[in-house]
Formats: structure tokens, sequence, C-alpha cells
């Protein structure tokens, strides 16, 4: 399988520019997948909190398990789950955020993040206003801009990945949504470890098909092609599409709220090593 990893400039420069500002700042909000809050961690977060305090938003609680979600929010500290598109878990955001607020100045935080967690509708959401870009791709924000409402200064930063990471960590992210296809081989390879992973989990029934036991992911794939409408001459189906669909459907919450991981095995990496050795 291909592999590359996707750490374009713009991730190398937001990183030498948060570092550069963290001094400046009263605390930092870091901002993760409620789907999946151990891999969507932010490969900057432990370097930060050493130097600021920080506040976890955990977004997407409309697409998330609530009850695993819980388990989460009670196990992690300073962290509150958010639904950004509706605004429900805001007020609670924003009320821990101006506890750091200085009283002859406004408060100073940067919004952090791996790509495409909601860092940018988060701190729109905060000044009340639309002013940094906003997109259903990783990659939206290129860049560390300021922006001030409300009684806040805050940066918003682009979504940066390790670059150490391992393919595994990669393949998750692309399931939700977090991390480009071709970084992982493409949409077929991404759907095929996710089918591997519901399989391994016992959460196939999520499938808008028939569960066969023991099928070949590629079987599976197949016939999710066929009920997407993925049809090639011949009646074959298009792997790739049916692939970008599955992922599409499930990265969306259409197939229903999931969590993949659980704070008691906060070893996320055990995942990704499993997904690492799935295609
Ligand atoms: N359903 C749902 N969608 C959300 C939530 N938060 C963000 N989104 C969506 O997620 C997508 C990404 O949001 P952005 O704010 O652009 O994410 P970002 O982290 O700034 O992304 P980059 O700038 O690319 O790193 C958008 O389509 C948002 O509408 C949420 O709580 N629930
Ligand atoms: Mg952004």
């Amino acid at each position: 399988m291909p592999r590359t990893v996707w750490y374009p400039g713009h991730m190398a420069k937001g990183t030498r520019k948060l570092n550069e500002l963290a001094g400046k700042l009263d605390v930092i909000v870091e901002v993760r997948d409620s789907r999946a809050p151990a891999s969507t961690s932010s490969p900057l977060i432990k370097a930060l909190a050493k130097v600021k305090p920080v506040i976890h938003v955990l977004s997407r609680r409309d697409l998330a398990d609530g009850e695993k979600l819980a388990l989460w929010v009670k196990s992690m500290k300073h962290t509150y789950s958010a639904d950004l598109r509706n605004r429900e878990g805001l007020a609670e955001i924003k009320r821990a955020v101006l506890k750091f607020k200085p009283a002859h100045r406004e408060v100073r935080l940067a919004v952090v993040g791996i790509p495409n967690v909601g860092k940018s509708l988060l701190l729109n959401s905060l000044i009340g206003r639309s002013n940094a870009g906003v997109g259903n791709i990783p990659g939206i924000t290129k860049s560390v801009n300021w922006y001030r409402n409300e009684g806040m200064l805050i940066v918003d930063s682009p979504g940066i990945l390790d670059p150490h990471a391992e393919e595994g960590a990669h393949l998750i992210l692309s399931w939700l949504g977090c991390a480009k296809a071709e970084v992982v081989g493409g949409w077929e390879n991404a759907a095929l470890s996710l089918l591997k992973f519901l399989a391994s989990r016992e959460m196939m029934n999520i499938l808008p098909v028939e569960v066969i036991p023991d099928e070949l992911p590629a079987l599976t794939l197949e016939r999710l092609g066929r009920k997407y409408g993925c049809l090639i001459s011949g009646g074959r189906v298009n792997m790739e599409l049916a692939g970008q669909k599955f992922i599409e459907a499930f990265s969306s919450g259409r197939l229903g709220k999931i969590c993949l991981e659980l704070p008691g095995q906060e070893r996320a990496i055990d995942y990704r090593d499993e997904a690492a050795n799935i295609v």
C-alpha cells in the first residue's frame, strides 16, 4: 500500500507559530472529535500543556454514542462535549474560557487540534461572527490568524497532524473525515480497514446491508457499492467510489452514532496498530 504522511508546509509553519505564541496566551482550547477522543488528540498538546492551561472540547457530540462519550468527559479534566453545529454546549465552554480573563484585558486563547475537528467553527461560535473559514474537508485553515470579540482574542490555527504517526493513526482519522484518503492509499483501502475494524468490534450492525458473518471485507464493500449505485460497465462495482460513499456515510453519522474508543483503552495506539495491520 502506498504510504505518504500528510504533513504539508502549513502544518510545520503552524506548529512553529503556535509554539512562539504560546507564552502570550492565557489558555489553550484543544478540539478533538467525540467519536475518537484519543486518536484525534493534537500532537502539540503535551508540549503546550506544560506552558499553559488547557481546556478540551469534544466536538460532534451529535454524532457520538452518548454513553461512551459521557465516560470520556468524566475521565478527562477540563473537558466539555459540544454539538458545534447547533451551538449546544457552547455556553459552558465560553464560561470556562472567560474564567481565564484577566481583569485589565481580554482573554487570549488559541484553538488547536488536528484537521477538520471543528476548530474554526468553535472560534466563530465563541466570538459570535462567521469570520474564520469553515468546511468539511481537512485543511481549510492554512495559517495562524487572530480574531477579536466578546472579551476574547482568539487564534485560529491550521489542523496539525503528527508527522511521525504511523499508518494506522491516519486510517482512523480518514474514517472520521479528518485525513485525506490519498494519505492512506485511497478510499477503497480506508473503507476495507474500517470494515475490518467494525467486524473486530462487533459493530457491523451499523451497515446498511445484511451482515454476513466472516465475509471478506472486499465482498462487503462490493455489496455496499451496489447499494450506493457505484456501478461501472459490465455491472461491476467501482470499489474506490464505493469506499468513498461508505466512508462519507460513516463519517457524517448517517450510519448511526458511534464511539471508536473508550477511556479505559486510552492506549488508542492499540487500535492504530490493529488498523495498520488490516490492509
Ligand atoms: N455534526 C457536526 N459537525 C461539526 C461539528 N463541529 C464542526 N463540524 C463540521 O466539521 C467541519 C469542519 O469544521 P471546521 O471548523 O472547518 O474544522 P477545522 O478544525 O477548523 O478544520 P481545518 O481548518 O481544516 O483544520 C465543518 O463542516 C463543520 O460544520 C459538530 O459539533 N457537529
Ligand atoms: Mg479551520
